[in-house]
């Protein structure tokens, strides 16, 4: 498999930069931490190692070194599509070079080898009441594939260090290839009652077969943007909750199934994944308040009154970027390229306008400008998935992918347990006491 063969060949050099970090420079400082800093949720503290992607936060995402816009114009595309393949992307996150066409397609070939859901997921799936919620179906899924990881198995039969990540690569694949197929299930299963499985289709790609399997009757622009949303959700380095999450329970060698599964529950919060729903539903409230677009003025005082109200305006704010998301940007040119006289896409092009003047003068985000969730649920909303709980499962499809790559380099790099230090409320005012001391 091309993916075994490219990182294996990478690996050599890695090791060695690590280990020389490790073992020549462990006591070169790199950051400081503050009381703000332990208090506020450990904001910016740098001390967490990928290479996958990274965040500048006046820049946005890089994936592997490349802007979202490099991502989208560089990336090998299906035949007639103007977004790329899914398959593509992942070989990028995992090998960290653009692939060609070939090489794209033969991660999404493997993918296809590995799409089969064992019937007892279906059957768990359909026992559960109601009224659970999707991502507690995804994750109930994960969870009962796990009995299949290789890495579980391998390590049991004893296996050396430098080996984890070969089966940590072989559960990836398994799991990435099977993640759409199961949301697809869960969706139209939930919200329509059907009981049969999905029909996948090994002639499509990853976003043409979820577009397939979602039964979205605009299945040509659905795929386009199912392969977005994948490609745009995937990874957004370390630090934030469900990449956090799954690494840390993966440091633990718990296999994929287990930390992936950590980093869905942690997605599944409002001031995360869920944060998409409640963006849509905040646009779809203020349609209807003021029955339709409403003016500049009317928008300014809503948007005042939401506020005032103690709530957050979802879709803006974020704890690392300071400048507008350049993957808000991408849906937003996605959705004004394709349908831009639709009333939300409207609406989400007059929030941006307005949201950050009125975030500025409350005075207290960091950054007013839109993030992620600002338009996304928008798009869905646009080719009728109208579910809202549904779209973090969404998000979660596309995480898999970054966590996925991130945890098999872990593995390959030997990364250790996590175990950072804490400290108690005295030992941090006994700190603040002695620098404020004179001298
Ligand atoms: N509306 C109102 N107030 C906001 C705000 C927003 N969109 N964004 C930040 N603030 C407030 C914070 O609540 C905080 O208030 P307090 O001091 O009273 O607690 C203050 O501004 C400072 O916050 P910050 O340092 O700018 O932002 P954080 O790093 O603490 O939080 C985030 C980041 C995303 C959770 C926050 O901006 C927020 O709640 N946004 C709305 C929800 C949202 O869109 N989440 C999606 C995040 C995207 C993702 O998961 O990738």
């Amino acid at each position: 498999m091309i993916l075994y063969e490219k990182i294996a060949a990478q690996l050599p050099a890695w090791r060695e930069r690590i280990k020389s970090l490790a073992k020549d420079h462990a006591e070169v400082v790199v950051d400081k931490v503050t009381v703000g800093q332990i208090v506020g949720g450990m904001r910016d503290i740098k001390s967490l190692l990928t290479d996958v992607s990274y965040v500048d936060s006046n820049e946005g995402i890089r994936f592997r070194g490349l802007s979202i816009p490099e991502v989208l114009k560089k990336l090998p595309k299906p035949r007639g599509a103007k977004i790329p393949l899914v398959g593509g992307l992942y070989y990028l996150l995992m090998v960290g070079e653009i692939p060609t066409m070939e090489e794209a397609m033969a991660v999404e070939d493997e993918w296809d080898k590995r799409a089969e859901i064992p019937d007892y997921v279906y059957k768990m799936l359909k026992t559960m009441p109601k009224d659970a919620h999707p991502m507690i179906l995804l994750n109930l899924a994960v969870m009962s594939l796990e009995r299949n990881s290789a890495f579980a198995r391998k390590y049991r039969e004893g296996m050396k260090k430098d080996e984890y990540w070969e089966p940590a690569l072989e559960d990836s694949l398994d799991l990435t290839a099977k993640i759409p197929v199961i949301a697809a299930f869960i969706y139209r299963y939930k919200y329509f009652g059907e009981k049969k499985k999905p029909g996948y289709n090994v002639k499509l790609d990853y976003g043409a077969n979820f577009a397939r399997m979602m039964k979205i009757s605009d299945k040509k622009g659905y795929a386009d943007l199912s392969r977005l949303y994948f490609i745009l959700h995937s990874d957004h380095e370390s630090g934030n909750v469900s990449a956090h999450s799954t690494h840390l329970v993966g440091s633990s060698l718990s296999d994929i199934y287990f930390a992936y599964s950590a980093g869905l529950s942690g997605l599944a919060g409002p001031l995360h994944g869920l944060a998409n729903q409640e963006c849509l539903a905040w646009l779809l409230e203020v349609i209807k308040r003021f029955d339709g677009v409403p003016s500049r003025d009317d928008l300014y005082k809503f948007a005042w009154d939401t506020l005032n109200s103690g709530k957050v305006i979802p879709g803006y704010g974020h704890a690392v970027l300071r400048v507008p998301d350049p993957r808000f940007t991408a849906q937003m040119e996605f959705a004004k390229a394709r349908f831009p006289h639709d009333d939300l896409v409207r609406l989400a092009d007059m929030v941006f306008d307005v949201v950050p003047t009125v975030l500025k003068e409350q005075g207290k985000a960091k950054n007013p400008a839109p993030n992620v969730d600002a338009i996304s649920g928008t798009l869905q909303y646009y080719y009728g998935v109208r579910e809202f709980d549904f779209y973090t499962v969404l998000f979660g499809v596309g995480r898999a992918l970054g966590v996925t790559a991130n945890y098999v380099w872990s593995r390959a790099l030997g990364m250790p347990i996590e175990r950072p230090k804490s400290v108690t409320t005295k030992m941090l005012e006994e700190a603040v006491a002695k620098s404020l001391q004179p001298l």
